[in-house]
């Protein structure tokens, strides 16, 4: 009589178990998630890294602006996106030594790579700073 409690009391339990995973897979068990974990794998080495493909940046804007001296400018930046890591926009690395108030053609220059080190086609973006035009 008792071990049968004790059996029941493990069945209970045994089901209580499964009801708990199964309510948490619907949680947080999403692919991505599996992905990402095999993708950790793949870094420590155990298999050889599948990630060969860069990622792409995306200039936001104009490729070419054209300023006059003293105006103010502010850079509309750009995105980057990965096959596996995703939007790694906040990775992106700008250089920008745009001065607006010296006149001169200046390059800002966006790069990134993901996380195993594929890097981007650098993006570029030409500001032109001319001297105000006469009024006529
Ligand atoms: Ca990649």
């Amino acid at each position: 009589m008792k071990k049968i409690a004790w059996m029941g009391l493990l069945f209970v339990m045994t089901i209580g178990l499964i009801f708990t995973l199964m309510g948490q897979s619907g949680s947080y068990c999403d692919f991505s998630d599996i992905e990402r974990s095999q993708e950790n794998i793949f870094q420590a080495g155990t298999w050889k890294n599948p990630d060969t493909v860069p990622p792409v940046i995306t200039l936001i804007g104009d490729e070419a602006v054209n300023l006059t001296v003293d105006d103010s400018y502010t850079d509309a930046g750009a995105t980057a996106s990965d096959d596996v890591d995703g939007d790694i926009t906040a990775n992106i690395v700008v250089v920008n030594l745009v001065n607006t108030s010296v006149v001169g053609t200046y390059t800002i220059t966006y790069d990134v790579s993901d996380a195993v080190g594929n890097p981007a086609d650098q993006v570029t973006r030409t500001v032109i700073v001319s001297e105000e035009l006469e009024e006529t």
